[in-house]
């Protein structure tokens, strides 16, 4: 197949899980085309399969707001026209599914019929496309795309209770790569960071508001007072300088370290023994599912998808958003005793299996034909 795909191509887990489908459905002989304003951040090697087409904006001065959409889509036409296309896969529905729409509209005046998908990520449909600036072309574009994804069975039922979705929605779950995210030895770090055998929590994220950072804090100041501990704080993004003010006025930044972003995460989690993730709102929580296939459970809140991730008293536990007491509580309860430490790790590899590429990988690539097969028109004519 040649598959184009359109996803933001920073940190965020939608680009995240794009870029590594893509090259995993490359690695499978696929040709792949990834259709972005700049190099997908995990898009770091040469493979003869994968293809980049950068989307350029002009800036005309008379555009305060630069039209992205419309450049998008221009590129979409061009590089399915030039390169045969057989389908468009979008990841994260604003505005990649409008623009996508718009590109197939147009490509049908030239006679050529490309089915679109589009994978719906979480803020999308939780937070950015509720807002009524956005939710009629929202809705739109998923009704006319010819099939439609959710990362979670609860981003699909908040989708259907917010929008008025005619569509199915198939879910299919982020994945994990397990060769990449496991244990490593790393010990050299752990006592770098540890050099007394603390117990080391980590958070991993985009510090934005929705996933509660300072919880994650005042969690940690909680476990410190009972657990001998560090915090590792990996990510960059707007709450990062309230965090480290946080810790400041609770007087524990000598035992919190702030990494700001980082490759090979896997490294840093390979070293740690309980994950955080207080989130507000998480349509799956990618970021717990690489701690888990490292071998690190997980304290998590209830929000969106997360219970279907973390199976509380077994992978880890969840909380009420916001309980922090709860959280802390729960920490301390996995990580004061060696043997209960030991089985939830073990338990956490062991549920982070069944997220493994190689089991979601072919549910992709049938959807992909099922579309195919169920679209009036081949994409290339
Ligand atoms: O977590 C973020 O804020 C980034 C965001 C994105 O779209 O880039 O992640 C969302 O998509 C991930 C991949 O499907 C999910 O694992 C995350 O749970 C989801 N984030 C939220 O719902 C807040």
């Amino acid at each position: 197949m040649k598959i184009g795909i359109v996803c933001y191509p920073t940190f965020g887990g939608s680009g995240v899980v794009a870029t590594e489908l893509g090259k995993a459905l490359a690695a499978r002989g696929h040709q792949v085309h990834f259709i972005t304003y700049s190099q997908p951040a995990r898009l770091d090697f040469f493979s003869a399969n994968l293809f980049y087409h950068e989307v350029s904006v002009s800036k005309y001065p008379l555009f305060d707001y630069p039209p992205y959409e419309l450049a998008l889509a221009s590129k979409l036409v061009d590089v399915v026209r030039f390169e045969n296309l057989d389908i468009l896969h979008v990841h994260y529905a604003i505005p990649h599914a409008s623009a996508a729409f718009m590109a197939k509209q147009i490509l049908a005046t030239y006679g050529i019929h490309i089915p679109v998908v589009t994978t719906l990520h979480g803020t999308d449909i939780t937070l950015v496309g509720q807002d009524p600036t956005y939710k009629p072309a929202v809705t739109f574009s998923i009704n006319q795309s010819d099939g439609v994804t959710a990362v979670s069975h609860n981003l699909k039922e908040d989708t259907l209770q917010h929008f008025d979705i005619k569509n199915e929605i198939r879910v299919i779950s982020n994945f994990i790569d397990m060769q990449r995210f496991s244990l490593k030895a790393k010990d050299h770090f752990k006592i770098a960071i540890a050099p007394n055998d603390e117990r080391i929590l980590v958070h991993t994220s985009n510090f934005r508001q929705v996933k509660r950072t300072q919880d994650v804090i005042r969690v940690f100041e909680k476990v410190h007072q009972k657990i001998p501990s560090k915090l590792l704080m990996v990510g960059d993004g707007p709450e990062r300088a309230y965090c480290e003010q946080l810790c400041r006025d609770l007087k524990i930044c000598a035992d919190v370290r702030f990494l700001g972003r980082q490759d090979a995460v896997e490294e840093i989690l390979s070293v740690c023994d309980l994950f955080i993730i207080p989130s507000e709102s998480e349509s799956f929580g990618l970021a717990a599912l690489e701690a888990m296939a490292c071998k690190v459970p997980v304290i998590s809140s209830n929000a969106g998808g997360l219970p279907e991730l973390n199976v509380d008293g077994v992978t880890g536990y969840i909380s009420a958003v916001g309980d922090v007491d709860a959280m802390a509580k729960h920490a301390i309860d996995i990580l004061e005793d060696d043997a209960r430490l030991n089985q939830f790790k073990e338990n956490a590899l062991a549920w982070a299996t069944k997220f493994d590429l190689s089991l979601i990988l072919p549910i992709y690539e049938n959807f992909y034909n099922e579309i195919l097969s169920s679209s009036k028109g081949k994409a290339h004519k």
